[in-house]
């Protein structure tokens, strides 16, 4: 038995949404548990597993690798369960894979949520090695009434005053795309505990809460699935409002701030002169087609230069050269996608604090 931290603030589970910038007790709790990539990890396109952002709902679940096995049933011909080796044995793939939280930038858009804390830290990048879903599902052989693939991790936990094990799902067409994975390496190591040991689905271009962890089962289903990680990951404007989903990720780039930070109070010293600014930025499915960066608080705008691609769905580096002149900077970045999307400027309201993809600003002070 653990011992609650008391609370010092308001316990009051009722208190969904505040204004306030004082943080609660749990949202720091949520915080340390749920660590953001720091953002000079910017620089690496393939960030270490170590650095990478973390975001589990419930407790980590232990898992005994040697009696774990993965079951695909449901409306299929021919249930299958598959250990790791049978899993390792078949094609294996690897690739760069950007993921990205739905609440990344959640603080920003106000009232927030009293929810998991995210400033801009919510994105990452990794390598995932794995074999892909569709064929596995073709082996089963998906009966005529296949309407959705669920997927259903080891973790258990409440949300919505509902008792579940962690659970997504995806259309059929969804997740019989090539690039659908079950991963058991990341960045060429056996999963960590925290990111699914021993296997967990990767579905690029999506918002990360569809890469179920620690999976446990795959069932296909005759119905659309509608479970509390559907209802939660989805732009509303109250909890009565049904809204729209959040599925791929908007686009948004952010930079590695520049020059030296001032411990503890985070701001940020840049020397006069030649300053080369650089970031990442992503857009979901779609190809990031222009980066651009303001020093005045988007008063004026600069086209960054991009980098090449790592990969199809992999974030993209950029840079901008600057002449960083004495005073006070605001420092802000915004992506437009090959669909035309551009960042806007003020926070995404939603009630769940999802899908805000909001433009940046990083306040800087030239000497
Ligand atoms: N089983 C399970 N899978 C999960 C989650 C979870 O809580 N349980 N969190 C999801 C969310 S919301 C995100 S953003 C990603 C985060 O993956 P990472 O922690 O490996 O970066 O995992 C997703 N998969
Ligand atoms: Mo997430």
């Amino acid at each position: 038995m653990t011992e609650a931290l008391p609370v010092t603030d308001s316990p009051d589970l009722e208190t969904t949404h505040t204004s306030d910038d004082t943080f609660q007790l749990r949202e720091i709790q949520l915080a340390f548990r749920n660590r953001g990539i720091p953002a000079e990890g910017l620089r690496l396109p393939i960030t270490p597993t170590g650095m990478h952002y973390l975001l589990n709902h419930f407790d980590i679940p232990y898992v005994d690798a040697a009696a774990w096995k993965l079951t695909i049933g449901g409306r299929v011909g021919t249930p299958l369960s598959l250990d790791l080796d049978d899993l390792r044995r078949r094609p294996a793939v690897t690739f760069p894979v950007t993921f990205e939280c739905a609440g990344n930038g959640r603080v920003f858009a106000k009232p927030r949520p009293v929810n998991q804390p995210w400033l801009h830290g919510a994105v990452s990048t990794a390598e995932w090695t794995g074999t892909p879903l569709g064929p596995i599902l073709e082996e089963a052989g998906l009966a005529d009434s296949a309407r959705e693939v669920l997927f259903t991790g080891l973790d258990r936990g409440i949300q919505f005053d509902v008792d579940q094990y962690y659970q997504r799902s995806l259309t059929v067409a969804e997740a019989m795309r090539d690039e659908v994975i079950l991963a058991y390496e990341m960045n060429g190591a056996p999963l960590e505990p925290q990111h699914g040991f021993p296997l967990r689905l990767v579905v690029p271009g999506w918002y990360g809460m569809t890469n179920v962890k620690w999976l446990d089962r795959i069932e296909v289903i005759d119905e659309a699935f509608d479970g509390v990680q559907m209802q939660f990951y989805r732009e509303t404007s109250g909890p009565e409002d049904v809204g729209a989903p959040v599925e791929t990720m908007k686009v948004r780039a952010l930079m590695a701030p520049p020059g030296i930070v001032d411990f503890p109070s985070l701001q940020r010293r840049v020397e006069a002169g030649s300053v080369t600014l650089v970031g990442r930025a992503w857009a979901g499915r779609s190809q990031v087609a222009r980066v651009e960066v303001s020093t005045d608080d988007g008063a004026s705008w600069h086209d960054a230069v991009l980098d090449d691609p790592i990969g199809p769905y992999a974030w993209r580096g950029w840079r901008y050269e600057w002449h960083a002149t004495q005073g006070e900077h605001m420092l802000c970045t915004r992506a437009t996608d090959s669909e035309g999307n551009v960042q806007p400027p003020e926070p995404v309201w939603s009630y769940y604090g999802v899908g805000n993809n909001g433009m940046a600003r990083q306040p800087v002070i030239v000497v």
